[in-house]
């Protein structure tokens, strides 16, 4: 059931949020800032009705409630730098801003967590905890922007996954608002808790369609004492899988990364980004494939040493052509900003689709040859490059026409999600559905799954109102 609001439960539901929330937490018509129209998805901008910014539980509870009982859409939002249209609202839905919600509560050294605000960014977060002389491994690019209340929703992934595990991996407890206000707070500590359902994840990669975090408890873990990075070249698709099995095996629970770039990919980031230089020099041969490896370890002058000698061993017996490690932190730098080069693409492509699969490994490079031949096919002039989270079996793609009014988003869609539902794979290894994906669920998801989710979200929102139209 969807409802639609009248002007009058609008006016009625505003006049309510700013009694009881106060001017300062309350912005409507012009007020509403550019900030809160868009993500970082590249759609069209709207602005919302109203942005609701609570600086508590209680005022987010309240609001929702509010909007709730006026059957006023709600559409939670972080920091905005969603790839997929989730935190974007209309005109006639409120924005649930928690841009407020900051701040760390709480550093546990002993049980090695930390409590946070939702709204509190990635970066205060990883700050925090180095600060404590821990580690929080979750890291992607937009991590100066990005709310871990966000992050957490979208489960996202990012660079080290192979070694630390998705968002949801990271949380111990957390504490959300049902659509209509109820609270459900468990800021558990602990490891083990099989005390019944564990109700966080309903929150945890639902995207703000099942309730809004407001506070998180999250895993610390223990700053790593050593950082080894290399870049290596494959000759082909097979040296990679040699080398991730390698890396596995030599390397055990040291390896944090193992991102692969394809030749169209690093052309761009060595010749085309700024301040990108190839670490095998600028006159350097092809190859048909990069990978980044990272180790993270605790004895730089065990670790260190240990790791080079395998990538020698590598190099001696032939099994690769060519490998750099990092000797500086400068080195390591200049490494991932080949890797990090993807964020200056919309520059390059300004109307580029971007794409977050999933693919078996062992599938990946047929995958990426039959899918650069079916675009240039059905795409004239089509431009593509391939890179991403190989070791997690995430591959990114960012397509372009160029010379073309409007991009021709069905075509290329069509070939992307096609050849993942013929191989088996998900349309959203970490990004998550939104509104973009969701016409290509059913090519990832079972009708039973969908038809399970949608049970899950008639129970929790009856009347259909927190994130309407997103993900199911
Ligand atoms: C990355 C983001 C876009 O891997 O997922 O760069
Ligand atoms: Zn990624």
């Amino acid at each position: 059931m969807t409802t639609t609001a009248t002007t009058a439960d609008q006016s009625a539901a505003l006049e309510e949020l700013l009694q009881h929330l106060g001017s300062q937490a309350v912005l409507s018509g012009d007020d509403v800032l550019v900030r809160n129209h868009n993500d970082y998805s590249g759609m069209m901008p709207t602005r919302p009705l109203a942005v609701v910014r609570p600086a508590d539980t209680h005022g987010v509870a309240t609001a929702m409630r509010i909007c709730y009982s006026h059957g006023i859409a709600m559409v939670p939002q972080g920091g905005m730098t969603g790839l997929c249209g989730g935190a974007r609202a209309g005109t006639d839905q409120i924005a649930l801003s928690l841009e407020r919600l900051v701040g760390i509560e709480e550093v546990d050294a002993t049980s090695a967590t930390m409590t946070v605000a939702a709204g509190t960014p990635l970066e205060t977060v990883q700050m925090a905890a180095a600060e404590a002389g821990f580690f929080f491994p979750l890291d992607l690019g937009a991590r100066g922007s990005c709310a871990i209340g966000g992050n957490l929703s979208t489960n996202a992934g990012g660079n080290r996954v192979i070694r630390y595990g998705m968002a949801r991996e990271m949380v111990l407890g957390l504490e959300a608002v049902l659509p209509e206000g109820t609270v459900i707070t468990s800021l558990n500590k602990m490891i083990k808790n099989n005390a019944g359902f564990d109700l966080k994840h309903l929150f945890i990669g639902s995207e703000g369609t099942l309730g809004v975090i407001t506070r998180v408890v999250l895993r610390m873990f223990p700053k790593p004492g050593s950082t080894m990075t290399a870049i290596c070249a494959a000759d082909d698709f097979d040296t990679v899988l040699r080398l991730l099995s390698s890396a596995r095996r030599e390397l055990g629970p040291l390896l944090s990364a193992f991102e692969v770039m394809w030749p169209d990919y690093w052309t761009f980031a060595t010749t085309q980004a700024p301040g990108v230089r190839n670490p095998f020099g600028a006159d350097a041969p092809a190859h048909a494939a990069y990978v980044l490896v990272e180790a993270l370890g605790t004895d730089p002058a065990l670790d260190a040493p240990r790791f080079e000698a395998w990538l020698e061993r590598l190099l001696e017996a032939g099994v690769m052509p060519n490998a750099v490690v990092a000797q500086s932190l400068a080195d390591e730098r200049a490494f991932w900003d080949v890797r990090d080069a993807c964020g200056e693409l919309h520059t390059l492509w300004p109307r580029h689709m971007a794409f977050d699969i999933g693919l078996p490994v062992a599938a990946m490079d047929t995958y990426v040859l039959r899918c650069k031949e079916e675009l240039a096919r059905r795409v004239p002039g089509c431009q593509s490059v391939f890179y991403g989270h190989i070791g997690d079996g995430n591959l990114h793609i960012v397509a372009f026409q160029p010379g073309v009014d409007e991009q021709p988003k069905d075509e290329v869609e069509d070939t992307v999600y096609g050849l993942v539902r013929d191989f088996g794979g998900t349309v959203s290894a970490e990004h998550g559905i939104g509104t973009l994906k969701r016409r290509w669920l059913g090519h990832a998801r079972s009708e039973e799954q969908i038809e399970l989710m949608r049970t899950l979200k008639r129970a929790l929102d009856p009347k259909n109102l927190l994130n309407p139209g997103k993900v199911i």
